[in-house]
Order: C-alpha cells, then sequence, then structure tokens
C-alpha cells in the first residue's frame, strides 16, 4: 500500500489535513486505531476561534457548523460573587467565538471523508514509523503502508512523538483536574462563566440549546462515582454561587468523566519526511479552551507547505513549519497556563495566593487594557 501523505489518527486534526490535502489534489489514508463510534463520540471540547470556523468553512465543512453552531461575543467571569462579562468585539476589533462541540466537527469531516475522499481505515492502529514506510496493524494482521511523507495526528498517546530522535520536551502537570460531565438542561447563560471562589474552580459552558456542559475543578485521582448526581450540583450552586438574581439549572446527567490537566511541549514538529500536528505535539490544559484550536492551525500550515511543496517544489515551508507552529503553541501555552493558575485553587494554596488571583481578577474586570489582553488571547491571535 502506497500514499503520497500517511496520517496517523482520525480526531481532528488528521480528518481536516486529509480533507485539505484531497481539495489541493494531493492523495491520502488515515489510519485510526479506534472504531467509527469511538472517535464520534468522545467528548471534549467545544468552544472555536474564528481561525478554526474559518478553516473548516474554507474547505468546505462548515455547512452544519453554520446552521447550528453558537456565535459567542464574549465570556463571564465571576470572582467574589459578582459577574464581570468581557465583550470580545469591543475589545479585540470585532473577534467573536463559536460554540460548536468537537463530537460534530469529527462527524462531519469523517462523513465528507467517506462520501469523497481518500481511503479513511479504522480500527488500523500505527506501531511503528520508520524512513518511508509505516506498519500498522489491522484484524490481528501486520501491514506496510509506503509514504512520501508521514503526518502524526495521533493525539498525546500516539506513537508519533516516539519517532523524532533528541526531541525537547517541556511539560508541566498541575495538582488538580476536572470533572466534566454532559447533562440534558437548556444552559443557564449566554456566555459560558468561567468561576473563581474558595472552594475551587467552576466552568459552565453548552453544546446546544437545550444540553449543557459543565466543569468542576476536583483533586487528581478523583473517582467519578464518588461524585453522585445531587453532590455535582450542589457543588456547582455553591462555587456559582453570585449576588443577583441567577439560577442554575439541574437536569438529568448523562455523562461524566474526570481529566487530568497538563501543559507539554515537544520540539521540533519535524524530523524529515515526519510531521507532529495538534495534541501528538503539544497538550494545554482546558481553561484557555485551545487544543483543538491550536491542532487546527497547526494542520492549516502543513496542508499549505505541503500544497507549496508539490506545486512548486520548494521546501521553504516544510522547513519553517516547526517553528511556525511553535510561535502559536507557545504564545497558547502561556496563555492556557495563566487562566489555570488564575482560576484555580491549588492544595497548598495560601491566603496570599488567593489575594493575588482576586487583584488580578479586578485588574481585568476594571482595565480595559488587561481585559483586552484576556481578550485577544482567548479569541485567538491571526
Ligand atoms: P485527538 O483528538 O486526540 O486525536 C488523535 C487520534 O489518534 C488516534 N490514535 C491512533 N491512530 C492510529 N494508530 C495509533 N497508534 C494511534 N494512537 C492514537 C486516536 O484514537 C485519536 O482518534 O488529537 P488531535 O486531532 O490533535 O485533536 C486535539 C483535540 O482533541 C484536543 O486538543 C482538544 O480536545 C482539547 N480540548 C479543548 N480544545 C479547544 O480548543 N477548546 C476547548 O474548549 C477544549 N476543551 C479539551 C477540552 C480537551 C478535554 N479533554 C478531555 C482532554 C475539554 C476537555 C475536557
Ligand atoms: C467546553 O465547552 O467543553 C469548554 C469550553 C471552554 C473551555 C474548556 C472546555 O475553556
Amino acid at each position: 500500500m502506497f500514499a503520497t501523505v500517511a496520517i496517523v489518527g482520525a480526531g481532528p486534526a488528521g480528518l481536516l489535513l486529509a480533507r485539505m490535502l484531497h481539495n489541493a489534489g494531493i492523495d491520502s489514508i488515515v489510519l485510526e486505531h479506534r472504531d467509527r463510534a469511538y472517535v464520534e463520540h468522545r467528548q471534549r471540547a467545544g468552544m472555536l476561534e474564528q481561525g478554526t470556523v474559518d478553516a473548516l468553512r474554507a474547505c468546505g465543512a462548515a455547512e452544519r457548523l453554520d446552521r447550528e453552531g453558537l456565535v459567542h461575543h464574549g465570556i463571564e467571569l465571576r470572582f467574589d460573587h459578582q459577574s464581570h462579562h468581557l465583550d470580545f468585539p469591543a475589545l479585540t476589533g470585532g473577534r467573536s467565538v463559536m460554540i460548536y462541540a468537537q463530537t460534530e466537527i469529527v462527524k462531519d469531516l469523517v462523513a465528507l471523508q467517506l462520501a469523497e475522499g481518500g481511503p479513511l481505515l479504522f480500527e488500523a492502529e500505527a506501531i511503528a514509523i520508520e524512513d518511508d514506510m509505516l506498519t500498522f496493524v489491522r484484524d490481528g494482521v501486520e501491514e506496510k503502508l509506503g509514504f512520501d511523507f508521514v503526518v502524526g495526528c495521533d493525539g498525546f498517546h500516539g506513537i508519533s512523538r516516539a519517532a523524532i530522535p533528541d526531541a525537547r520536551v517541556y511539560e508541566r502537570d498541575y495538582p488538580y483536574s476536572w470533572l466534566g460531565i454532559l447533562a440534558d438542561v437548556p444552559p443557564s447563560c449566554e456566555e459560558l462563566i468561567y468561576a473563581h471562589s474558595d472552594r475551587g474552580f467552576a466552568l459552565h459552558s453548552m453544546r446546544s440549546p437545550t444540553v449543557s456542559r459543565l466543569y468542576l475543578q476536583v483533586p487528581n485521582d478523583t473517582d467519578p462515582d464518588d461524585w453522585p448526581d445531587d453532590r455535582i450540583w450542589d457543588e456547582l450552586d455553591a462555587r456559582f454561587a453570585v449576588d443577583a438574581d441567577w439560577k442554575l439549572m439541574r437536569g438529568p446527567i448523562t455523562q461524566k468523566a474526570v481529566t487530568p490537566m497538563r501543559s507539554f511541549v515537544t520540539e521540533p514538529m519535524r524530523h524529515g519526511r515526519l510531521f507532529l500536528a495538534g495534541d501528538a505535539a503539544h497538550i494545554v490544559p482546558p481553561t484557555g479552551a485551545k487544543g483543538l484550536n491550536l491542532a487546527i492551525a497547526d494542520v492549516v500550515t502543513l496542508a499549505k507547505a505541503l500544497q507549496h511543496w508539490f506545486t512548486t517544489g520548494s521546501p521553504d515551508l516544510l522547513n519553517t513549519y516547526s517553528d511556525t507552529c511553535l510561535r502559536r503553541v507557545w504564545r497558547a501555552e502561556h496563555f492556557s497556563y495563566f487562566m489555570t493558575t488564575l482560576l484555580h485553587r491549588a492544595p497548598d494554596q495560601t491566603p496570599f495566593d488567593t489575594r493575588l488571583q482576586l487583584s488580578q481578577l479586578h485588574r481585568i474586570a476594571d482595565s480595559r487594557h488587561a481585559a483586552a489582553e484576556l481578550a485577544e488571547n482567548y479569541a485567538g491571535l491571526p
């Protein structure tokens, strides 16, 4: 078997890359370890930057997103029992964000790929990447795939990253995790609420006009079974408490999961014909909502570079791929770290630390410059 571009992983990064290459007339094969239902239902991100929406539109994958996506013009910061609205268009020169679940992006891209793209092989696990050959296992049988280029879009637990020799790794773990729930209840807010409280962080997000997505900061290694539904709603109530006429609507919880928080970057993101994109190369804690957006930005950069190579024979953009991506990655790493440490309560937090957090939160609420700095990073740098 041979593909001009072999793509490992059918998450948003791998699927979008396949779509962009297809549109540019470059053939690819996507190998995905899991089955279709699994990748289409893995609950993850929801907040899309303008650049992500633009990329999906440009490759003809935004028809449903344009019908069902919820445009958000800001977020709410809640602390000291007060709410503060950040108006993104006013602070960023007109930018907004969109809520549309990663599961739906994946479903849309899988459907397009199967209808008009190249091969997408589910339950095909890549096990080794060599110079110009990839080995994968399907139905218990080892197969070989030759390529001109191979792209590791296989997420944080994939195998591609290990094929880059002498990589430099930068990482940080956080002393807390997120308990995330999906609930069949209309959102209790129009914008996302990021809440700082004495009891820890909470986030109110949404998936649709009838489905809410909420998160609670919890200790690492928390067992979701220790959190019956009533305990979750009571804790959310306590952390979102505000001196205003506001009530958190409760409804049946349909999913519950605990996610650890991590910052991670590997450099460089390329070795010879192997390129890394998305979570395979970098992880951010979800507080800044950057992970999916970074994955899409990598792939947009790489698709352009590959197209440039195949149309002009020039390797210039392939040679600058890693540096170009890492510049954006490190900005997002810093912003995600900033948002995380600003809003969470560390197990060893002192009253001094809390005072610093509150001082910074007040600064964002009171200063247009501080608010604009947050809004620009959140809505996405061009
Ligand atoms: P993915 O989505 O992990 O996809 C990798 C795919 O590779 C497959 N795979 C293999 N296939 C073949 N052979 C192998 N050896 C393989 N090893 C792995 C896997 O099965 C999988 O299908 O990586 P990708 O495409 O880079 O996409 C990254 C995003 O998924 C991730 O950054 C975001 O979900 C992060 N994230 C958020 N990002 C945002 O931009 N906005 C958000 O609001 C946001 N919220 C979140 C998040 C992540 C969360 N969790 C659970 C980590 C909220 C949460 C709770
Ligand atoms: C989500 O909707 O899942 C979401 C939104 C914003 C974040 C993290 C997750 O910062």
